[in-house]
């Protein structure tokens, strides 16, 4: 079994229910991945991906090894035919073959290029692994989704609402830089999954991929998409139509107390790390409804559940 997208999951209820039960019982699974390894491959940072799946696997009775690709591995070559008489040392051919002998599983970070969209949609980095990998891989953010994120906010929305239908809200904010649509898209795609009243709020051209946002509902005015909403989720993205650009760093975005007193007192979700006072205004990072925390906690939870899926299946 892989856990590359959300679509991974049969029945999130199920996982997310399992997920909780496991956080009160952290070691009960600790001889399921005995004597098993789990390579951490990663080609961009991480701070919460990186220790919360070691410690998920540690949980597990598993032995990690973390290796930072991007800066350590050999520049790895992705096309097939190619004369690698450039900059490239390795295909992924032998290099995913090879850590399989290794490891049990494979976990993969390759963020999006944000300049080749073509690639970018095919999750090459990705893709490439699940390919010619023997063992099972995991996807701690591709070019496409965070699938591992995404189960984490499941936890954290299911055990921070009460018992009425959650009006949920994913708002664009501004960012300095040209960030992914990962994060966004595994959000949507888990939230499409859940009993809920769903809006996306974004400044105009900055839709994000119509085929994951499929009928979600899109607000563009964000004062009207925050009435009466439980749960804020922000991210910042760049722009898909205008792949990987910045079009605009508008302030008024920007997550303000003035914006959340209008919300049904709305919990503050963000997936870290977050900029302060350019995505989020410092006093509603700081308030008692920013879950920012717990949400990162439930990372090790989201990770140990993958983790045990696929140890149970091998
Ligand atoms: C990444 C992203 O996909 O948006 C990872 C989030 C889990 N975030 C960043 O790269 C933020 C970098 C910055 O400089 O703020």
């Amino acid at each position: 079994m892989n856990y590359l997208s959300i679509k991974n999951i049969e029945n999130l209820k199920e996982w997310v229910d399992e997920a909780i039960a496991l956080k009160k019982d952290l070691l009960k699974y600790q001889d399921l991945g005995k004597n098993k390894t789990i390579g951490l491959l990663f080609f961009n940072n991480s701070l919460r991906t990186r220790l919360s799946t070691q410690k998920a696997a540690m949980n597990l009775g598993m032995d990690p090894i973390v290796m930072n690709f991007g800066s350590e591995g050999w520049a790895l070559e992705f096309a097939d035919g190619t004369v690698m008489d450039q900059g490239k040392s390795e295909h992924v051919k032998e290099a995913a073959q090879v850590i399989s002998q290794f490891c049990d599983v494979i976990a993969i970070r390759a963020f999006a290029s944000l300049t080749d969209k073509e690639k970018d949609l095919a999750e090459e980095v990705l893709t490439a692994f699940a390919k010619y990998a023997t063992v099972p891989v995991v996807n701690m953010e591709s070019s496409v989704g965070h699938p591992m994120q995404a189960l984490a906010d499941a936890i954290t929305i299911e055990e921070f609402k009460d018992s009425h239908k959650p009006k949920v809200v994913l708002s664009w904010a501004p960012h300095p830089k040209a960030l992914p649509h990962a994060v966004a898209n595994s959000f949507i795609e888990m939230m499409q999954r859940q009993n809920a009243d769903f809006v996306i709020t974004h400044p105009k051209g900055y839709e994000l991929n119509p085929e994951i946002v499929k009928d979600s509902k899109v607000e563009y005015d964000q004062e009207k998409a925050f009435e009466n909403a439980d749960f804020i989720y922000t991210k910042n993205w760049s722009s898909f139509n205008d792949y990987g650009k910045v079009i605009s760093q508008d302030k008024n975005w920007m997550i303000t107390t003035d914006k959340m007193v209008k919300t049904n007192n709305a919990k503050f979700m963000h997936c870290l790390p977050v900029r302060r006072n350019v995505v989020v205004a410092d006093d509603v990072l700081d308030s008692e409804n920013s879950i920012v925390i717990e949400q990162a906690n439930n990372r090790t939870y989201s990770a140990q559940l993958v983790l045990k899926k696929i140890l149970e299946t091998q």
